[in-house]
């Protein structure tokens, strides 16, 4: 989508801190981080929320999950991370691309805010 500044970033036409990127995914650092490790995975495919996934994403989602492990290990965090999706307005979603929090490398509460 044009107008979806996550849909760039993933084009390349935004600058970000890439941390991971296949043909599926794109993984980068958030710009405004809640931990000293702070990830955002996306796929590629443009999807405004989780809401809007069906069984043809199963395969991508599965992606997201593994890459995620696969990047907290590459980040140390392995012994202690989360991630989180934000799923429409009233769950703190604020960029309409879905995309899933990696953070890790400090103590968590819970449950979460
Ligand atoms: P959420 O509130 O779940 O929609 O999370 C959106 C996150 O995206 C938020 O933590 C800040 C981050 N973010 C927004 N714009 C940019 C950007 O242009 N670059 C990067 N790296 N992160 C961004």
């Amino acid at each position: 989508m044009s107008d979806c500044i996550f849909c760039s970033i993933a084009a390349g036409k935004i600058p970000s801190d890439t941390v991971y990127q296949d043909e599926h995914l794109v993984a980068f650092r958030d710009l405004n981080p809640q931990a000293a490790v702070h990830i955002l995975i996306i796929p590629r495919v443009h999807l405004a929320s989780l809401d809007q996934a069906g069984p043809e994403h199963g395969p991508v989602l599965g992606q997201v999950l593994l890459a995620a492990g696969e990047i907290a290990r590459q980040e140390g965090i392995s012994g202690g991370y989360r991630v989180v999706n934000n799923c429409g307005k009233s769950a703190g979603q604020t960029v309409f691309h879905l995309h899933f929090h990696l953070l890790g490398g400090r103590d968590m509460g819970w449950p979460p805010g």
